[in-house]
């Protein structure tokens, strides 16, 4: 069971940007085996949520975001080599190119999509962030890929996610290569508008949409 205020409590670390106790509470999280999903979705990332916002009414200013956001990743680097540890599935349940797309830098989100598949079972090639479009058709045919993530944070490098379905199906790939979307300004709708096979709005969900996808 995790204790509510200590959830809060991690996100208020991060709100802070106060690395030290982000660390203590991640280390404990480990120590005592809680369930990391919770942890990160229910804990860090509201707090990392909270500074954008305070960001957004202009409280905080772009060096006080950017602390919340290397506090953020200082933590998900612990937590991330634990989730992949939990790994069950000897099988690849499929091959899948991740990335934030050309123009973003955002890679929080992304990171944790990618960790997610990998623990369950999915082999992933993570591109890292600002990554061509070509970049990732290059990849996925070289490594004849079942999936190409593609996270955008910003709504202009969303735009750039039609761009890169538009260049998949040029390259006649589109028949077993399947596109998912996603980021937070990426909805359920424009996958749609834009011909992508899939949306999700969390790692949890990404990882059930490509289980499902793949069965297909
Ligand atoms: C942290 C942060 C930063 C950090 C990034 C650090 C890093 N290495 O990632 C720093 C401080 C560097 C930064 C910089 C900038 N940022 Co910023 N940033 C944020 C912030 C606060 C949080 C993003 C985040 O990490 N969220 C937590 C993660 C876990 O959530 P997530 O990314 O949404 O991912 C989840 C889901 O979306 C989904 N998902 C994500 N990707 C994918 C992919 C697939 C395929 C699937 C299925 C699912 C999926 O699963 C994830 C896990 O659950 C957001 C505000 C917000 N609330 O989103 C602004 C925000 C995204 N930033 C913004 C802006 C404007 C910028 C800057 C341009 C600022 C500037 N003037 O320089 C620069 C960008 C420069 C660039 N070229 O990219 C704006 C974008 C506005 C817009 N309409 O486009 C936002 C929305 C803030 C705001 N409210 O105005 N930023």
């Amino acid at each position: 069971m995790i204790d509510n205020k200590r959830l809060s409590e991690m996100g208020q670390a991060i709100v802070e940007g106060n690395k030290e106790e982000a660390q203590k509470y991640a280390k404990e999280a480990i120590e005592q085996n809680l369930d990391l999903m919770k942890v990160i979705e229910n804990g860090f990332v509201p707090g990392i949520q909270k500074a954008g916002d305070l960001w957004e009414q202009g409280e905080y200013f772009l060096p006080e975001l950017i602390t919340s956001a290397e506090c953020m990743k200082a933590v998900m680097s612990m937590l991330q080599p634990e989730l992949k540890k939990k790994k069950l599935i000897a099988k690849s349940l499929g091959k899948i190119i991740i990335g934030t797309i050309e123009g973003d830098i955002h890679d929080i989100g992304k990171n944790l999509v990618s960790s997610m598949l990998s623990a369950n079972g999915f082999d992933v090639v993570d591109l890292g962030a600002d990554v061509k479009l070509t970049a990732f058709i290059e990849k996925a045919e070289q490594e004849k890929a079942d999936f190409i993530c593609a996270s955008s944070l910003l709504t202009t490098t969303m735009l750039k996610q039609k761009n890169l379905i538009e260049l998949v199906k040029t390259k006649s790939l589109s028949g077993k290569l399947k596109v998912l979307v996603g980021g937070a300004p990426v909805n359920k709708q424009w996958a749609k508008d834009i011909g992508a096979d899939g949306y999700a709005e969390n790692a949890m969900s990404a990882v059930k949409l490509a289980k499902t996808l793949i069965q297909r």
